[in-house]
């Protein structure tokens, strides 16, 4: 066999006196020629995964575990005396994705590759991505985040498009990522699509950049501002560039395949993963009449049969409604047939709530999507029965067959093979190592739910990840973490319906407790992580209350031999990767109703932690799938909440004044000692939003959140009992296997292989 060390030498170097700048190059270099030689996946159908966001995280150890080489490669460098997790360090984290919803998209194009579907993403290679957060006095601010370097995982190709605009057409050019399936012989890609002109100088302080110059900012950011007109433009263009750009590739492919284009629908299946590329319908009947000769009637009725659309959001406000004079002055091409679209709608239905214009002349994006597709599917059991019941109640009416539900999962290969590996060790010990391409097979660890020896093991492993991660947020984030304290971790983008502000309000009466003498057991460290969109006030403010408390908090020598409150900067995949396994407790607490799936909260339960959940998103499955005594859940459920919306029955302020542990943790955001650390103005407003208004009901779930959080604690005290609950936890995550996912896509969907 052909190692990394040959390769080394083939180079006429030698591995002991290389830095490990230099071996990690000569490694990218060596998969990726491992990786070029590949065939791609072959099927006369093929499925291109439309997404605006792709957060692929670092590439060169997944890539190393797919070829099934990963720790012979990690064995040859530390008889080198080099360490691989020094080398990973190295490589820049793109971040091209918000949170969820493209983080799923890696891990579902990394299970196509895995079971050799046909299957491809199709995005945009935004040069500077989301942002980079850094934190000073305890404010979030925005930095680019360059991750693309000389030598890269990116592949050019001399592929490009014309993508037409109303003032101008601009070249497109594109670049690929091999995406290698766990020990696949075959490949598929990820095709980010660019610019050629982009200009670095346009951008100013932060990540404001001047928005005017389309043709050379257009990939700079992923999701530029959208509080503004010209941001709301620019996203615009970007969609649309991204989605004509996947258009022509697809139909290319398709007639380099066979295709007469009567049949596009026998070679191509268009996924659309939320509403960000729902203008890949109106593009695709564009290019079938205008450039390809088709009647209109028949490039409608070919584009619908090859078009699914993936909804991930229940909250109505983050439902794409662009106004048709902002489609008008970007895509006036789109809009005639937009226009159409609504007509034959309108033909069909008087019903204006499925109207796609509305009479704001607003252009409802999923409703488009609905009328003009196979399949609309929800995210996690119980949000498409909310979508089906009460968000798209007119639709499912319409059309109840295309209707499904298709539960999120994740790769197993990535977040416990990588991510936990003396616990993916410890596994195959035990069931052996077929659960990384069967992950039903982890339901064999059930067994030995009830063995001491396996509980001692697995309090040890997640103290090892314990010190691994005290010792990667030393390096890396300046904290100090306790190793011997309970680890209570809650990550994700920050938003009031995740209701961080909830933990933060437990931290508080948490704090208050110890000032009056009521000490915990055992200390506890609350962690958070997340990034907050730079234009929602409402969580800045409360990333700056969590900021404040920790600064107070860690610096109180009275409190922090109990408690710390740490919120790391910058929360990415890497930062995930190194929580997720080091974590007890899981927090997964959004209001009822309002989290599609989450997926972290699969990562950790796969990884050994406990969810303290709500009933909502995937939790609910996690529930029934471990039962009532493996899991903690509190508050109120999503047909109560629903119903309070419609009633407009909830008032804050009732919670505030009826429970005194409530009232004071409350009170205590705009206290002296917390506007002596933190910024009065922004204190006070969080203070008077949570009393007087609410909208995502922090307050409603509060005391019995206190109170469950403090049986979750002390249940921690009973090790074996602990231990045993762990082990259910992760002999039931095999469900969550993204694996599981697609392939019930590809059964119901897109029928490429199955
Ligand atoms: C929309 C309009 C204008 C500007 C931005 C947006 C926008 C941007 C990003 C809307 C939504 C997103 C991202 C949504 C997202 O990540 N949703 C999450 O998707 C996960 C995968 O399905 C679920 O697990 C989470 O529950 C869901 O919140």
């Amino acid at each position: 066999m052909f190692t990394f060390t040959n390769y080394v030498e083939s180079k006429n170097k030698n591995l002991k006196e290389l830095s490990n700048e230099e071996i990690y190059y000569l490694l990218l270099e060596f998969v990726k020629e491992a990786a070029a030689s590949k065939p791609k996946n072959d099927s006369k159908r093929k499925v291109y995964y439309i997404s605006a966001e792709f957060l692929i995280g670092k590439l060169l150890s997944n890539n190393l575990i797919n070829l099934g080489i990963y720790k012979d490669v990690k064995a040859e460098l530390a008889a080198a005396g080099k360490s691989i997790s020094e080398i990973e360090d190295i490589e820049p984290e793109p971040s091209l994705g918000n949170g969820g919803l493209g983080r799923l998209a890696v891990c579902f194009i990394d299970s196509m590759s895995t079971l050799g579907i046909n299957g491809e993403g199709v995005g945009l290679k935004y040069h500077c991505g989301l942002f980079k957060q850094v934190f000073k006095d305890n404010k979030q601010y925005a930095e680019p985040d360059y991750w693309i370097e000389d030598q890269s995982w990116l592949v050019p190709t001399d592929i490009s498009y014309d993508v037409p605009f109303k003032n101008f057409t601009l070249k497109s050019r594109l670049d690929r990522l091999d995406v290698l399936g766990y020990k696949k012989e075959t490949k598929n890609y990820l095709n980010l699509f660019d610019i050629n002109g982009l200009d670095y100088g346009l951008i100013e302080k932060g990540i404001t950049f001047d928005q005017d110059e389309i043709q050379k900012n257009l990939t700079l950011f992923l999701y530029p501002d959208d509080s503004t007109r010209k941001g709301e433009l620019l996203r615009i263009y970007q969609q649309y560039f991204m989605v004509s750009n996947a258009a022509q590739l697809l139909i290319d492919e398709a007639i380099e395949r066979g295709s007469n284009l009567h049949d596009l629908p026998d070679y191509a299946f268009v996924q659309i993963n939320d509403t960000h590329p729902s203008m890949v319908i109106p593009e695709l009947i564009r290019l079938l009449t205008e450039k390809h000769g088709f009647e209109f009637d028949e490039a409608v009725a070919i584009v619908s049969k090859m078009v699914g659309y993936t909804n991930h959001t229940i909250l109505a406000e983050a439902l794409e409604k662009w106004p048709l004079d902002y489609l008008e002055e970007v895509v006036p091409h789109l809009v005639v047939i937009i226009k159409k679209l609504d007509a034959i709608v309108r033909g069909k239905f008087d019903d204006p709530r499925v109207q796609i214009i509305d009479e704001h002349n607003r252009v409802h994006m999923a409703r488009m999507d609905i009328h003009f597709s196979t399949s609309v599917n929800g995210v996690a059991k119980l949000h498409t029965e909310i979508l089906k019941t009460s968000e798209l109640k007119p639709f499912y009416d319409l059309y109840p067959e295309r209707f499904n539900n298709k539960t999120n999962g994740i790769s197993f290969r990535r977040w416990l093979e990588f991510a936990n590996q003396e616990l993916a060790d410890y596994i195959k010990e035990l069931i052996g190592d077929d659960y990384l391409t069967d992950a039903t097979q982890l339901e064999k660890l059930a067994a030995f739910a009830d063995d001491p020896a396996v509980h001692k093991r697995l309090s040890q492993i997640k103290y090892d990840n314990k010190l691994a991660l005290k010792r990667y947020l030393k390096a890396n984030k300046g904290i100090d973490l306790d190793e011997n304290s309970i680890i209570d971790t809650q990550i994700k983008r920050f938003h009031e319906y995740k209701r961080q502000q909830m933990n933060a309000l437990y931290v508080i009466h948490k704090y208050l407790e110890i000032k009056k003498g009521n000490l915990p057991k055992r200390k506890i460290t609350i962690i958070f992580g997340g990034k907050a969109a730079p234009a929602y006030v409402i969580a800045q403010d409360i990333i700056h209350l969590i900021l404040s408390l920790s600064e107070l908090i860690n610096n109180d020598p009275e409190v922090s031999k109990y408690l710390n409150v740490h919120l790391v900067d910058n929360y990415n995949v890497t930062v995930a990767e190194h929580l997720i396994p080091a974590t007890d407790i899981s927090e997964q607490i959004s209001l009822a109703s309002k989290e599609a799936s989450g997926t972290g909260n699969m990562k950790f339960m796969l990884n050994g932690a406990l969810t303290l959940g709500t009933m909502d998103g995937a939790n609910v499955e996690i529930a029934e799938l471990v039962g009532p005594e493996n899991i903690f859940i509190f508050g109120k459920d999503s047909d109560t909440i629903i119903d309070l919306y419609k009633k407009e029955g909830y008032v804050s302020r009732d919670y505030y004044e009826n429970d005194a542990n409530i009232k004071a943790a409350v009170d205590f955001i705009v206290s002296e000692d917390l506007v002596k650390v933190g910024d009065k103005e922004r204190l006070e407003r969080l203070y008077k939003e949570l009393i007087s208004k609410d909208w995502f009901m922090t307050l409603i779930d509060l005391a019995e959140y206190i109170e469950k959080k403090e049986e979750v604690y002390a249940a921690y005290e009973d090790q074996d009992a602990w231990n045993k609950k762990v082990v259910y936890n992760i002999a039931k995550a095999g469900f969550f296997s993204s694996d599981r996912t697609i392939e019930q896509y590809d059964k119901d969907i897109w029928h490429t292989k199955y």
